[in-house]
């Protein structure tokens, strides 16, 4: 029998939709916004928000959106909160509900996710301010004798403790252990290392008694390091991507949203489209893309609310681009704005 969860993470990976992650911290969109030459203040931030939210027909391709705590307590400027404003558009409100990836212990260039003390006090709340699903990103970097098992260890099981909390407190938790692109490291190391981050953080949900059904996994893909001399093509990373995640990701997960890390684009777009043109898999494959589905919006936006038509027309063509791959039906010339 379904449950609401169960029902939620399903209209998460609905067909032809997918999540737009627009939950970067106060640091990080500092840092996009230096990219376009804005000055990072709270009304600005919120400016840029509303643009994506009030992006004509954004329910067609996106399912859900996931905030950081600042936004989900912000308003649009007619004052409508943000929860509401995405609500009232058929779109869930989600929350990102870690505290940032810190330096681990003992290991100079290893992550460990925080966030767990008061989480189930902040869940509760998030609640209350309509938040329906939640995030928790994992960091997991390739470099020389690392990753650590001890970090995967770590990493799996801050994630598990994250998912528990959230089921019982009536959020749909999005679990993301991301193993980075940077660094000169194969295809088949981003695999190897894929792989076992995926199985230990399988085995930490199942240990902390997640249930599969009322869950989204926000895998990076498998990709050559940025720095590698060898960049494998859209085929191979979609060929090696699903048979990752056939090892390591039980049928009961109803999808895979995937992040871009990074990815251009197109890029993004390609591999996901590759892979959903491979045939039926056990989980939908859709995309919950940052920078890919922003990047284009936040260059044409610029800060300026004369651009944001403009804004709002290329966060359009991409979602229209990305809901296509997530059928795989993407061609250029089909997705055209
Ligand atoms: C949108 O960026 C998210 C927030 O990052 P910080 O916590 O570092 O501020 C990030 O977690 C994002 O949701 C995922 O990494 C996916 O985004 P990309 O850009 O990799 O698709």
């Amino acid at each position: 029998m379904g449950t609401d969860l169960t029902s939620t993470a399903q209209a998460m990976v609905a067909e032809g939709r997918g999540i737009l992650a627009a939950d970067e911290s106060t640091g990080t969109i500092g840092k996009r916004f230096a990219s376009v030459n804005v000055e990072s203040t709270e009304e600005n931030r919120r400016a840029y928000r509303e643009t994506l939210f009030t992006t004509p027909d954004l329910a067609d391709a996106v399912s859900g959106v996931i905030m950081y705590d600042e936004t989900i307590r912000q308003s649009s400027s007619d004052g409508t909160p943000f929860p509401e404003l995405l609500a009232g558009h058929g779109i869930l409100p989600g929350i990102k509900v870690d505290t940032g990836a810190k330096p681990l212990a003992k290991s100079s260039e290893e992550k460990i996710t925080e966030g767990l003390d008061g989480l189930r006090e902040r869940i509760a709340e998030y609640v209350g301010l309509g938040a329906k699903f939640a995030k928790w990103r994992a960091v997991i970097t390739i470099g020389d004798g690392i990753p650590s098992t001890g970090c995967i260890n770590a990493n799996a099981q801050a994630l598990a403790r994250y998912a528990a909390l959230c089921q019982e407190g009536g959020l749909v938790p999005i679990v993301e252990p991301e193993v980075l692109m940077d660094g000169d490291h194969s295809i088949e190391r981003c695999f190897e290392v894929t792989e076992a981050t995926q199985r230990a953080v399988f085995t930490a949900l199942a240990d902390q008694r997640v249930s599969f059904e009322e869950m989204v996994l926000k895998p990076n893909m498998v990709i050559s390091g940025k720095g590698n001399e060898r960049q494998a093509g859209v085929e191979e990373v979609a060929e090696q991507t699903l048979r990752c995640l056939r090892r390591t990701v039980p049928a009961a997960v109803p999808g895979v949203a995937f992040l871009s890390g990074g990815q251009s684009a197109e890029v993004a777009t390609d591999h996901l489209n590759a892979m959903n043109a491979m045939g039926p898999q056990p989980w939908v494959l859709t995309f919950s893309y940052g920078r890919a589905l922003q990047d284009p919006a936040l260059a044409a936006w610029k800060g300026e609310a004369s651009n944001r038509d403009a804004g709002q027309q290329a966060l359009a063509a991409r979602c229209k681009a990305n809901s296509a791959a997530s059928r795989g039906a993407y061609t250029p010339e089909t997705s055209a704005a």
